[in-house]
């Protein structure tokens, strides 16, 4: 059937073009619509540009008159009269077609647009436009149907920024004119829809901590708003604007929220925090938010909720269950009831930090239209193959039997370059379905999610996003749509619009597509088989350390960008060890992909050189377009060198002959030279690396205050790097070895005063009981931790309700914790960014020291420190057993070392080749 209209439409382009040569048409259309539906009002005013351009003079009326003279077109639902009597009266019977699908069918002198519903026949209409566009007339005898495959199909934006707002963490940005210029941006709005529904995307989602109090006023709560008057007058009005421009447009509007979540001012007057994960649900935070919720719904009937059970809630359990069954849902009920409306509108929840098919069993019991979404490769786009417990999670939402939303979440590895591979995108959409078994569309900006609507381009004035990555939206909108286009049309179809955006022909528009395509493999490859994480705690494009691809546990390790956001195959020190032992290799390799990525790059740079010299629109963004082939060239180039070197290097772990070590040099200095071509050729094009830039980033390095987001910023570091390397091949050479764990000088304890009752402290050594009531003891550790202060806190209460330590400081201090690696629920889970964004509050997300000591019948462990200023604190964990080791002055140096203990192998053993 999709064939038989590829075929249908082409024929009629065919014949198009002979009648616009051929014979002059006539000129005049009236355009009748049957019904008076916004959405109908908006298609035909676009048919209506549409034809304008192209020469007619156009009639719009609403008389319900079919005309006798000229071309008529009639629009509306296949269910209103004048359709039926158009069907009737010119021998055209519209075929029937699902929702927001649409039949357009012609004669000699008139057309029929029947749509099954309002948006099919806005569909219909822009169909029809767009037939016009291209072919500068009407179609003759035109007959095709369509509908779209996908039943949400959505964009979002981020109300938020690159940085926290004074006196705020994490998703708390009030809706403010001046924090959000361009979010009271009307003529922004329209563009931007307008580019949705170009798209045929049906929905749009604000994404924000807590919208409410920048929006509703609740009547026991009135001094929780945290906007002025002003403001909020221009927050229902902006709402007022969104909601009936986008519903012209066939697009719901969605507002997104984090849980639990409340207003600074509803905290400040209830002394409590605005988002704490370790805070239990208290009723008087479950009123405000079910009071806030329902007002929100009674005020905005046509915007819909999505809801994130986290990341402020503990962890995952019946909280969540609870919150969204008891607070959440009630929330939106009472709501309704306030409008007495009967109907159900449908709310979203994301699968983001929580255990979305338990929450979803019980909410449907209550609420029956739902909708689940959970992200299609993390916080990346890494593989059209997923697979594993990912893919199990998203099948397993999928066959609740409601709908499952795919949500392309922030592109941690693809910002800031262009991307827009239309194979790639379109196979990652058929997985959607065949692998997911999903059948909707949440796609964030291709870039600088945090810092919309703008890009990271280095222009005056600014490049907006929706503009740039044009290629983006129209890719995954155009596959959402119908994902199972042929291959070979799609490659004419991509070459076309390429060739019409820079003024060149066809052929050359061919070589645009071949580098958007060749460079849209190397970005996935190099996160799947070398990257630490999915998630925007890693910007992939800045590079990575050495030490963080020999020994990649020691940074966090999310293990699912591996086990299912990749396809089958190896790490960097699954291949070093599986060389040394001579087993075979399985999958795809971190060579292979060296070897692979490295020929992307070039293939992707001589296809845009061979365009260029044809360009003739659009030259400046063609020019920009051309740097981005080659910055991935040399980002290629750096990483195939660097994991050619690791490799190399960990051979030395097997053989111990600093010949393996010497080998790698010329690696890693190739691999500097790549990135310094990467420094010089986004010095002046580019404004960042990275849109998120708050201490969250933390590879390749710490990204806090806006900092480390440039490759100018990173080239010493890799420069640095390779100093070390060789200083350290040479004292190898000298002194026969040694890790430089042995010269680190012991940590001092700070004096600290500790208020929780019944506490004791231990000295930490080897021997030492570390829970008073349990008797492992310490097996091992390194010397520089010996003599801390322990503070001895029972496993059995931290199990059953967390721990939590008051505490009174003069000096700034930093608390050391020990975490037990490992899955388990009778461990304090570590600090994890990819679901918990404030997990570095106290600048805990980082292991200092990973696998810092031996205790048996324990796993690995890991050193986290917690940062704290003078005064008296309340430090409160999840449940869950940990170590608290003791507290050192804040200043006193803590080292970020592998200390390789209570682990069968010293994964860490290298590392400090390349550190100071
Ligand atoms: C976190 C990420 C945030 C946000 C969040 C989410 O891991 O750091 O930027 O995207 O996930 O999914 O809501």
């Amino acid at each position: 059937m999709k064939g038989f209209l590829v075929l249908v439409v082409s024929f009629v382009t065919l014949n198009l073009a002979a009648r616009a040569t051929d014979k002059p048409a006539d000129k005049n259309v009236t355009i009748v619509s049957a019904n008076n539906s916004p959405r109908l009002k908006y298609g035909t005013e676009k048919l209506t540009a549409a034809l304008q351009k192209a020469g007619y003079k156009v009639v719009l009326t609403a008389d319900g008159k079919l005309p006798a003279a000229g071309t008529t077109i009639v629009a509306g639902n296949y269910t209103d009269a004048l359709i039926k009597k158009a069907a009737v009266a010119w021998h055209m019977k519209p075929d029937t077609t699902g929702k927001e699908g649409f039949s357009i069918k012609s004669n000699e002198t008139a057309f029929i647009i029947a749509g099954t519903d309002a948006s099919g026949t806005l569909y219909g209409c822009m169909e029809l436009a767009e037939q016009v566009a291209n072919q500068k007339t009407l179609p003759e005898n035109i007959s095709l149907t369509d509908k779209p495959e996908m039943v949400l199909r959505g964009a979002c934006i981020g109300v938020q920024k690159p940085y926290y707002l004074p006196g705020r963490t994490v998703y708390e940005y009030p809706y403010t004119p001046e924090t959000f210029p361009w979010l009271y941006d009307k003529a922004l709005w329209v563009q931007y829809l307008d580019s949705l529904v170009a798209n045929r995307l049906n929905s749009l989602y604000l994404w924000n901590g807590h919208p409410f109090a920048s929006l509703v006023r609740i009547k026991d709560y009135p001094y929780a708003v945290e906007v002025d008057d002003a403001t909020f007058k221009k927050n229902e009005e902006l709402f007022a604007f969104l909601t009936t421009e986008a519903d012209k447009r066939g697009i719901w509007v969605i507002q997104m929220f984090y849980n639990i979540i409340v207003s600074k001012p509803f905290a400040e007057k209830n002394n409590m925090k605005t988002q704490d994960r370790n805070r239990p649900i208290i009723p008087l935070i479950a009123d405000y938010t079910r009071k806030s919720i329902a007002a929100f719904v009674a005020k905005y009937p046509n915007v819909g909720l999505m809801v994130a059970l986290g990341e402020a809630m503990e962890g995952v359990g019946q909280d969540d269950v609870d919150w969204f069954c008891k607070t959440i849902i009630p929330g939106v009920q009472d709501g309704l009831k306030m409008l007495g409306r009967k109907d159900e509108p449908p709310i979203v929840l994301r699968a983001h930090d929580t255990d979305a098919p338990r929450v979803m069993k019980d909410a449907l019991l209550i609420y029956k239209n739902l909708y689940t979404e959970a992200k299609f490769n993390g916080e990346a786009l890494t593989t059209y193959e997923p697979r594993g417990p990912w893919a199990e999670l998203h099948r397993t939402l999928s066959r609740i039997g409601t709908v499952q939303i795919e949500n392309v979440h922030i592109l941690a590895n693809l910002e800031p370059f262009r991307y827009g591979s239309p194979d790639f995108i379109q196979k990652c959409v058929q997985s959607m379905h065949s692998i997911y078994e999903a059948n909707g569309l949440h796609l964030y900006p291709q870039a600088s999610y945090w810092d919309w609507p703008y890009t990271a381009d280095k222009t005056q004035p600014r490049q907006l996003e929706i503009e740039r990555d044009w290629i983006w939206y129209r890719t995954w909108s155009r596959y959402a749509w119908n994902c199972t286009r042929d291959r070979h049309q799609e490659e004419e179809y991509w070459a076309g619009s390429l060739a019409d955006k820079f003024g060149c022909s066809a052929e050359q528009g061919k070589n645009i597509v071949e580098a958007y395509e060749q460079s849209g493999e190397i970005s996935p490859k190099i996160l799947r088989r070398y990257g630490i994480t999915d998630g925007n705690r890693q910007t992939m494009t800045l590079g990575m350390l050495m030490t963080q691809l020999i020994d990649p546990k020691r940074f966090g390790l999310f293990p699912l960008l591996y086990n299912s956001e990749a396809p089958f195959g190896e790490m960097i020190i699954e291949y070093a060890d599986k060389e040394a032992n001579e087993i075979p290799h399985v999958g795809e390799t971190p060579i292979a992909v060296a070897d692979e990525i490295i020929v992307h790059g070039d293939k992707s740079v001589a296809a845009i050189e061979k365009a260029a010299p044809h360009v003739t629109a659009n030259r400046d963004e063609f020019n920009r377009l051309k740097n981005d082939m080659y910055c991935y060239q040399s980002m290629a180039k750096f990483y195939a060198w660097k994991a050619r070197a690791a490799v190399q290097v960990l051979k030395f772990k097997y053989t111990n002959k600093i010949a393996d070590l010497e080998e790698a040099v010329p690696m890693l200095e190739k691999s500097v030279a790549f990135f310094k071509d990467l420094a010089g050729r986004t010095d002046t094009t580019y404004l960042y690396a990275n849109s998120m830039q708050t201490q969250q980033r933390k590879i390749p390095v710490n990204g806090k205050n806006a900092t480390m987001k440039t490759w100018v910023e990173l080239l010493p570091i890799y420069q640095r790097e390779l100093e070390n390397f060789k200083k350290h091949i040479e004292t190898l050479k000298k002194q026969g070895g040694g890790s430089g764990l042995a010269s680190i000088k012991p940590l001092n304890n700070a004096a600290v005063e500790i208020l929780t009752p019944n506490i004791t402290r231990y000295t930490f050594q080897k021997g030492a009981q570390v829970f008073p009531d349990l008797s492992a003891v310490v097996n091992d550790l390194p010397a520089f931790l010996k003599g801390l202060q322990g503070i001895y806190y029972s496993q059995g209460r931290q199990i059953t309700e967390g721990t939590s330590l008051n505490f009174k400081t003069a000096k700034p201090v930093k608390l050391l914790v020990a975490y037990f690696a490992e899955k388990n629920g009778a461990y304090l889970p570590e600090p994890t960014l990819e679901i918990d964004a404030s997990a570095d509050d106290y600048g805990q997300a980082q292991v200092k020291v990973a696998n810092a000591m031996a205790i048996e019948g324990f796993p690995a462990i890991n050193i986290h420190s917690f940062s704290f200023q003078p005064g008296t604190h309340t430090l409160t964990l999840g449940k869950g057993s940990c170590l608290l080791l003791g507290f050192i002055n804040d200043n006193d140096p803590l080292p970020v070392v592998d200390a390789g203990l209570g682990v069968s192998e010293n994964a860490g053993a290298l590392d400090w080749l390349f550190e100071k």
